[in-house]
This record gives structure tokens, C-alpha cells and sequence, in this order.
């Protein structure tokens, strides 16, 4: 069994997002997602959620290419991650292109996707807001 994982906050679940997961999840038999805790976005990436980490966890778990949801409290767990869960894969937006290349250090292969250009939860809110 192909193991995979990914990162990221998730919040206003659109279109872009479930791309970057059908993508991810084809490349494997089991997509594990890591979601950013309310604290980990609110402290180290700056980022206010609109739904809360249960929220935007119990919409993850919707999605079919989703195998298993897990907290992302760290910076520096992906590592850890990749052996607690037997990760083949390591999966990302090439919004962090390069960024993560160490992990190969650690057995994964790691793939960046291109991201889905036009969408993005900035974007609405920002509309929304207009
Ligand atoms: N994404 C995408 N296309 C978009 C928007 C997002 O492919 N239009 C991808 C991002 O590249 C990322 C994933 O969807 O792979 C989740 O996006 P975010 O929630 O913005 O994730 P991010 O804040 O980049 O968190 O430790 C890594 C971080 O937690 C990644």
C-alpha cells in the first residue's frame, strides 16, 4: 500500500483545494492529511481560519480521496510523520516548490502539484466581502 501525505489549513474548502487532493490521493493507495491545528495557523503561519480546526477536519474527512485527517502543530513534524506513518509520499502545492526537498533525506519521494491558479480562499473573501 502507496502512503501519502500532505499539509495545509483548509479553511473555505473550494474547488483548488479537492484538485490538490484528487492528485495526491492518485498518486497512492492512502492520503493522510495533516491539518493546521487553530493554533498552529493562528500562531506560526499568521493565517485567521474561518472554521475551526474540528470544522474544517469533519470536511476533510467528507472528501473521498481523504483515508485519514491528522494534526499539523509543527513546522518540523513532517519528518517525524513520514515514519510514525510509513509515508511513500510526501505531497504538496508548488506554492512551496523546493521547500521540502530535505524530506527526501527520509525515504519519501516528494512532489510538488501545481496549484489550481484561479481560486483561493483570499480571493473569497475578498469577493465575498465586496
Ligand atoms: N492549493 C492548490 N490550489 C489552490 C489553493 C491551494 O493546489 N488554488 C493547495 C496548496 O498548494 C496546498 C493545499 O492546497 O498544497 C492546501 O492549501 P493551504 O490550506 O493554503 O495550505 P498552506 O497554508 O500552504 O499549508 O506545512 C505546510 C503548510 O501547512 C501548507
Amino acid at each position: 500500500m502507496k502512503r501519502v501525505i500532505t499539509y495545509g489549513t483548509f479553511d473555505l474548502l473550494h474547488y483548488g483545494h479537492i484538485e490538490l487532493l484528487r492528485r495526491a490521493k492518485a498518486l497512492g493507495d492512502y492520503l493522510i492529511v495533516a491539518l493546521s491545528t487553530d493554533r498552529f495557523n493562528s500562531e506560526e503561519k499568521g493565517k485567521h481560519c474561518y472554521f475551526s480546526y474540528d470544522k474544517r477536519k469533519l470536511l476533510l474527512e467528507s472528501v473521498r480521496y481523504v483515508d485519514l485527517v491528522i494534526p499539523e502543530d509543527s513546522w518540523d513534524q513532517k519528518a517525524g510523520d513520514i515514519h510514525l506513518y510509513h509515508v511513500d509520499t510526501f505531497v504538496i502545492g508548488d506554492d512551496w516548490q523546493g521547500k521540502f526537498d530535505f524530506l527526501r533525506d527520509e525515504g519519501a519521494a516528494v512532489v510538488y502539484l501545481p496549484r489550481t491558479p484561479e481560486i483561493s480562499t483570499t480571493a473569497i473573501k475578498k469577493d465575498l466581502s465586496l
